[in-house]
Parts: C-alpha cells; sequence; structure tokens
C-alpha cells in the first residue's frame, strides 16, 4: 500500500540528562551524518529539519529522592513539548531526534494533548528493550529515561506528569510495548497492575513478529493517531552496538525491518521519536545508518517491490 504522510519538522533534541551513560547527546548529528532527512526526501515527503531545541547542560550529579536531574529534564521536555505542539498544531509531523528517551514525555505528551483536542484517539508504540515504567520509588538507578511511561501514566513528580496539561496524558489501553527483554523486580510489578500490554522478546519469537505486529496495530481507525516511539536498543546489539543501554536478544534485521513496513502499511504514523543512539558506543556510525533505514521503511520504502 502506497501511503501519504503530512510535511515532516524533524527536532535534534542533544542531551543525555536522563542516561547515566554519556553521548546520547551526539545522537541527534550521528543520523544528519546518516543523512536522515535525505531518506526521508527519496519517499516523496517533505522534510524540513528545524535544528536542535535546546536546555540545560548536564550537570553530572547524582540521584536526589530518586531522580538524577530531575530539574533538567523538566526544561528539556518543556522544551520538546512546545516544539512538538507547534509543528501538530501546523498539521505537521514532528520528529525527535534523541538524546536520551526521557524526550518521549515531552514529545507523548504533546502528542496527546494534541489528540484531545482535535478528539483523536490515540495509539503508542513503545518499541525498546526496556518497559521505562520506573518510578521514584523503585528505580535501580534514579535515571529518568528508565521512566516516561510511568510518568505518561500519571506515576511520577507533578511537574513531569502534568507537563503539558493536568492529568496523566495517556491510558494504559493507549500503549503498546514491543521487542521488551528487561524489566527491573519492582517495574514488572507495576507494569501489571497498570495492564500494559506488553509483546516481549518470549512473545516474539513464540507467535512471530508478523502476527505480533498485527496485533499491536489492531483496532485504529480514521481517528487514530499513530506515534512510534523507538528505542534503538530495541535492535539486538550486534546489529545496533551504538546506544548505552544494551540488552542482548533482541529484535533482528529482517523482523526490525517487518515492524516499519507494516506500521507504514497502515498510514497512520503522526510522530515518531527516535532515540538513544549514542556514537559515543557505536561502531563507524553503524546504529545511525541502521535507524535511517528504518526510518526509511517506515515512511514505506519495502524491501520487496511493492512500490
Ligand atoms: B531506556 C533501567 N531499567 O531504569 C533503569 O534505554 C534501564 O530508555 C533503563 O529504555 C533504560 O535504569 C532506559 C535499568
Ligand atoms: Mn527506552
Ligand atoms: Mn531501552
Ligand atoms: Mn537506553
Amino acid at each position: 500500500m502506497r501511503t501519504s504522510y503530512p510535511p515532516v519538522s524533524i527536532f535534534g533534541v542533544p542531551t543525555d540528562i536522563g542516561a547515566a551513560h554519556r553521548g546520547a547527546s551526539m545522537g541527534p548529528e550521528a543520523l544528519r551524518v546518516a543523512r536522515l532527512a535525505e531518506a526521508i526526501t527519496r519517499r516523496g515527503v517533505e522534510v524540513s529539519d528545524l535544528g536542535d531545541v535546546s536546555g540545560p547542560r548536564n550537570p553530572l550529579t547524582g540521584p536526589v529522592d530518586g531522580y538524577r536531574h530531575l530539574d533538567e529534564v523538566v526544561a528539556w521536555n518543556q522544551a520538546v513539548f512546545d516544539a512538538s505542539t507547534r509543528e501538530l498544531q501546523a498539521g505537521r509531523m514532528p520528529i525527535m531526534l534523541g538524546g536520551d528517551h526521557c524526550l518521549a514525555i515531552g514529545s507523548i505528551a504533546a502528542v496527546a494533548a494534541y489528540c484531545r483536542a482535535q478528539g483523536k484517539s490515540l495509539r503508542v508504540l513503545w518499541l525498546d528493550a526496556h518497559a521505562d515504567f520506573n518510578t521514584s520509588d523503585i528505580t535501580p538507578s534514579g535515571n529518568i529515561h528508565g521512566m516516561p511511561v510511568a510518568c505518561l501514566c500519571g506515576l511520577g513528580p507533578a511537574s513531569l506528569v502534568n507537563l503539558g496539561a493536568p492529568g496523566p496524558a495517556l491510558n494504559a489501553q493507549d500503549i503498546r510495548q514491543i521487542g521488551i527483554r528487561s524489566v527491573d523486580r519492582g517495574e514488572k510489578r507495576l507494569v501489571k497492575e497498570h495492564g500494559i500490554d506488553i509483546y516481549d522478546m518470549r512473545y516474539i519469537d513464540e507467535i512471530g513478529m508478523r502476527r505480533v505486529m498485527e496485533e499491536a496495530l489492531e483496532d485504529m481507525d480514521d481517528d487514530t493517531h499513530l506515534h512510534v516511539s523507538f528505542d534503538v536498543d530495541m535492535l539486538d546489539p550486534s546489529i545496533a552496538p551504538g546506544t548505552g543501554t544494551r540488552v542482548p536478544g533482541g529484535v533482528n534485521y529482517r523482523e526490525a525491518q517487518l515492524m516499519m513496513e507494516m506500521i507504514a502499511d497502515t498510514g497512520r504514523m503522526g510522530s515518531l521519536d527516535l532515540v538513544e543512539v549514542n556514537p559515543a558506543l557505536d561502531k563507524r556510525n553503524a546504529t545511525a545508518l541502521l535507524a535511517v533505514q528504518l526510518v526509511e521503511s517506515l515512511f514505506g520504502k519495502s524491501t520487496l517491490m511493492r512500490d
């Protein structure tokens, strides 16, 4: 199926404020060097790279009350929220280049507020090795890139939970998590309690990626806005070594291509986060190059002769 997309606005979010490893702050440039905008342009979509949003530098301090760098994370996410909101209201598709995954608090809060205002329903695909559902009580690290889904569901500091509008941005039923294989002990209990729909690697192995994607994309209609939050550590570290929180046993190249092609087939993607690319840990920019190939598939490039 040939899909049509709104024009795209790319922003870099050059920070590693929510992570333990330094270097995700270089992710946006690595993705630009890997020619992200050109790949989307090849798909016939109009693209503007609007440069980087800005925020405070990384103070490299330890966790306070279970959060590392909370004030700085709030400032970055406010900037991401504002930039995303502006583009959505202009009828454009924001793509946020991470940067660490804490930026999804701002980007998804913006999408959720926009959908509410437009009377649209929202589906979030969270592509990740991790559930990112920690809270200050249970986090093993204090790193806020391990907390964005919890914050979006209303579990977190008021400054992040109420970033866009008062109250939780998301309902647990809006979310599908795919590729998951590392969930902390307390986090496991919490995702079960909240009923998050998780397609973990075992489930993918047992029923296959095609069926997983069919289930994850079920029940969307003309009024559904699909947000894709793609943490590159979903991919197996053998093909995507350039990320700070590698977990063995990830999604392979062919499975990843299929995921992106099936998302493209829905024609409903309205916003995207591309996060956790860390060039300091990479080999010859391999992870950014692979991510760009996958984005091209997200915009409808088929590995087969379908277009
Ligand atoms: B990522 C861990 N669960 O909370 C934690 O890469 C890792 O955005 C979080 O998915 C990984 O520190 C966050 C151990
Ligand atoms: Mn993540
Ligand atoms: Mn992750
Ligand atoms: Mn990570």
